[in-house]
């Protein structure tokens, strides 16, 4: 098993989307034990922190549909900066959330060292609206569609100008909520994604082990896994602002953990979207923290 310096931190940014309490995210998973949890495998944690979030809304607003344009920006550009700070100096950054919106500064601050970046997005949802196809007008429903180049350039162009990520070299799992829009751009850039019906079909081994060999033949340097807690079904992670029924389960998502850390190919992590407010408990926060166990190598015997 590897031994990894990890630096933890903290984005309690919940302007990317309009249920408010996902900002406390970082501190229910910090308070549900993530440090210590880290360190009885082995590893060595570094806690850096918090990245600061705007505690007040701009008022001279630029006109948009895209809701709290500036204080994303400003967060994710400051979360893409302490990013890059962490993979220079050799470190895994594991990224606490806040909203997925954070996604955006996490990956954009990778791209100083790695050229050729994988990303896992495990979430029920694609992430790929743009102001113009976004039902919502919330941030947190475009990262993957900005990682890639498309979206407002106030957000693409964070922490360097254009894309992120090749479309190619993303693989999405557990999606069941896909809006019109994004079924149209996963169509045309003919992206890799496991829905609910590969995982049922075909089980979390198979995908998993697909997922693994894709990302592999893509020759990357390294692989983000960005989990978003609603891909987990709402019974085991009902902490989370849009849940989505007919999810993954605890035992693949443990299973999925354990067959990422075996391939030894992830080099940064993000666990978002867990809102103390709506959860039972800790409940989601506790999940998030084992989840964390079996990616980074706690072994049951
Ligand atoms: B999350 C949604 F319309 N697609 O864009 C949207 F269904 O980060 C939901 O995955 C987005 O939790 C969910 O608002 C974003 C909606
Ligand atoms: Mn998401
Ligand atoms: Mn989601
Ligand atoms: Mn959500």
């Amino acid at each position: 098993m590897r031994k990894l310096d990890i630096s933890v931190i903290g984005v309690p940014l919940d302007y990317g989307q309009s249920r408010r309490g996902v900002d406390m995210g970082p501190s229910a998973i910090r308070y549900a034990g993530a440090i210590k949890r880290l360190e009885a495998i082995g590893h060595t944690l570094k806690d850096e922190g918090d990245v600061q979030v705007s505690a007040v809304e701009h008022k001279d607003r630029e006109a948009t549909n895209l809701k709290n344009l500036e204080e994303v920006v400003q967060a994710t550009s400051e979360l893409a900066n302490r990013v890059a700070e962490v993979v220079e100096k050799g470190n895994f950054p594991l990224v606490l959330g806040g909203d997925h919106s954070i996604a955006i500064g996490t990956i954009a601050g990778l791209s100083s060292k790695y050229k050729n970046l994988g990303v896992i997005w495990y979430d029920a949802h694609v992430d790929m609206n743009t102001a113009e196809t976004s039902p919502s007008g919330n941030i947190h429903g475009m990262p993957l569609a900005v990682l890639m180049g498309r979206g407002h350039e106030r957000l693409v162009n964070i922490y360097k100008d254009g894309q992120k990520v090749k479309p190619e070299n993303i693989v999405i799992i557990g999606a069941r909520s896909v809006d019109p829009g994004e079924r149209i751009l996963i169509k045309d850039l003919g992206m890799k994604v496991f829905t609910m019906h590969e995982i049922d079909r075909d089980g979390m081994t198979s995908v998993m082990k697909e997922a693994i060999a894709y990302l592999q033949s893509k020759n990357v340097d390294g692989v983000h896994l960005s989990l978003d807690l609603d891909g987990l079904d709402p019974l085991y992670t009902p902490g989370v602002g849009t849940p989505v029924p007919g999810g993954i389960s605890y035992r693949e998502s443990h299973l999925a953990m354990e067959m990422l850390e075996d391939s030894g190919m992830i080099t940064s992590a993000e666990f978002v979207e867990v809102n103390p407010i709506l959860d039972e408990k800790n409940k989601t926060a506790d999940v998030a923290v084992g989840l964390m166990g079996s990616l980074f190598g706690e072994k049951l015997l």
